[in-house]
Order: C-alpha cells, then structure tokens, then sequence
C-alpha cells in the first residue's frame, strides 16, 4: 500500500465528529435566548471552564478538569436576612433550626474549632438569644441559620433552585482561571483592601478586625468580581446542589456537560468560606476548596444564592 493510500485509510477509521479531551460535548451550544435576567439576579453565559487543580493537599480537589455549562441566572448577591423574611411571611414556613430548637453556633473568644449547640438560634437570632457585643443583625445581612433544605425551599418559592457546585464556582470565578480569589492568589486585592470577609488573628480567640468585620457583613460591603456577583468568597459558605462526594471530580470526564452530584443522604456541599474561616484553622475561603456540610445542619456562617434556568439544558 502506497502511504498515501495508508494515510488515507487511517483517516477513515478515524469516528467523524471526534472530538478532543476537554471539548464540549457536540450540541452544547454557547449561545441562549436572550432572555432578560430577573430581579435580583445577573445572567451567565454558556461557556467552559477549568474546575479543580493538579496538585493539592486535598484530594477532593483533583484533577483539574473541563467542564461545559449551559447559561443559566444567579442572584448577584447572597440571599439577605429581608428577603427570607419575606419568604417566611408569605408562606408561613418553619426553618430546620426553628423545628429543632437550636442551631450551631461560633463567636469571638471561642476555641479553634469550637460550636455550640445554642437554643432559640435561628435565621432571625443566629447566635441566639445574646448577640455579641457589637453585633446587631442588618435586613443586609446574608441569612443564615438555614439548612440546605430551607434554602432548596426558598430557591423554589422564587421559580429557581440552587445553583450546582460547577456554576457556582463558574460564576464566582468571572473568567478567571487557577486562582485562589478571583483577583488572584492573595486575600487582599491589588489595591490593597482585603477583598473579602474571612477571619484575621492568630486565633478564634480574638479577632484582628482587619478587613472591618467580625461577624457577617452587608452583602454589598466588598466589590463584587467581574461578572458583578457579590460575595463571590467569604462572609458565609454557600449551599450548592451538589451531595459531596470526595471522589466527584475524579470520576468526571473531560468536558462533562452541566455536572450535578446527585444521591441520597450524605453531606451537601458548600462553598466559598466564611467570616468564621482563619488561616489556621479553615483553608476554606477560596475558590478551589469543597466543604461540607450535613442537609439538616443550621450554622451562623452558612447561607446560600440562589439560580434559574434560562432555558431547557442541552440534551
Ligand atoms: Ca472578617
């Protein structure tokens, strides 16, 4: 056989349509209706990105995958203490920590690592029945004391639902790629100002108030990244969909379409960090690292945003 004639024939064995590791599956399409963005809430576009990363001493972390997602909508800010309240006025519902009778609480001056199981702590009184000095809840202030469950319910009574761990980290990402912080690798950003509501000092025990809050802060306090997201990190950790798995991004494929963990039971996930996270004891805040938490669990450092559709997803 001539090579012509060999390279000829390896080309039709070649499948049509093949496509590269990472490429978007065929009929992913990178454009949607333009639909206008509800209220509230900022518009995605459809596109690819890289989740994860090679080299990490977390696991769950690896590898550093393509992912493809359709355009969806997402709240440009953490769901506020307000407008919860309204969702709880207009349907009458019972928060997981109300039906329990306490939620998990941290404060100043507690050990590393330390909660408390506090009585009467809910979305209205997250640390309970005696707020911190200097701490007074604002109606801008993100909810919490909410559990993956009551933020499903709150996404629902709004026509959306939680955005999974992939768009999440997409939208907080606004275009950036390998970076802890959508501004780079640094808390602060290059202007200097902390970028973001973690926590500073050496312990739990007192805080720094470097970056100009202990507690929650208001959740326009810090520029949002380029999409226009607030809060793109820090402040509280954000439900996603997703059931945590430690093992979801390594039984991914290359340029999976629109990836949701989904199963029964197990620890959800939540992302993002929070004011609680130090850099001693929570590596947390951040874009790569994959918390956890139990459905049923209300935490004062844990809220949620919520997305929507912007039309069917891809096939
Ligand atoms: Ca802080």
């Amino acid at each position: 056989m001539s090579p012509r004639a060999l390279i000829a024939l390896v080309l039709a064995l070649l499948p049509s349509g093949a496509r590269a590791a990472g490429d978007c599956p065929a009929g992913f399409s990178r454009t949607a209706p333009e639909v206008r963005a509800p209220e509230g809430m900022r518009r995605v576009p459809a596109g690819r990105f890289w989740m994860g990363r090679e080299r990490s001493l977390r696991k769950d972390e690896q590898p550093r995958h393509a992912v493809c997602l359709d355009a969806f909508f997402l709240d440009e800010t953490l769901v506020t203490v307000e407008a919860f309240g309204q969702f709880v006025e207009r349907t009458g519902y019972t928060t997981t920590a109300e039906r329990l009778g306490y939620g998990m609480v941290a404060h100043e001056g507690m050990a590393e690592w330390e909660w408390r199981r506090t009585p009467g702590a809910t979305w209205r009184a997250p640390f309970g029945a005696s707020a911190p000095a200097g701490f007074a809840q604002r109606p801008d202030h993100p909810v919490t004391m909410v559990s993956h469950f009551d933020a499903v319910a709150f996404c629902r009574s709004r026509g959306g639902r939680l955005p999974t761990e992939a768009e999440w980290e997409y939208a907080m990402r606004a275009g950036t790629t390998l970076t802890r912080f959508p501004w780079g690798e640094s808390p602060q950003r290059p202007d200097g100002q902390y970028g973001l509501n973690f926590w500073q000092g050496p312990d739990h025990r007192q805080a720094s108030r470097d970056d100009g809050h202990v507690y929650l802060s208001p959740v326009r306090a810090f520029p949002p990244n380029a999409w226009g997201f607030f809060d793109p990190v820090g402040n509280v950790w954000q439900l996603v969909a997703d059931v945590y798995e430690a093992d979801t991004y390594a039984r991914r494929a290359a340029g999976v379409l629109n990836p949701l963990r989904t199963g029964a039971g197990g620890d959800r996930v939540a992302r993002g960090g929070s004011w609680w996270c130090s850099a001693k004891t929570c590596h947390g805040y951040g874009l790569f690292y994959r918390g956890k938490a139990k459905p049923e669990a209300p935490f004062n450092n844990v809220g949620f945003r919520c997305a929507r559709d912007v039309e069917a997803k891809s096939p």
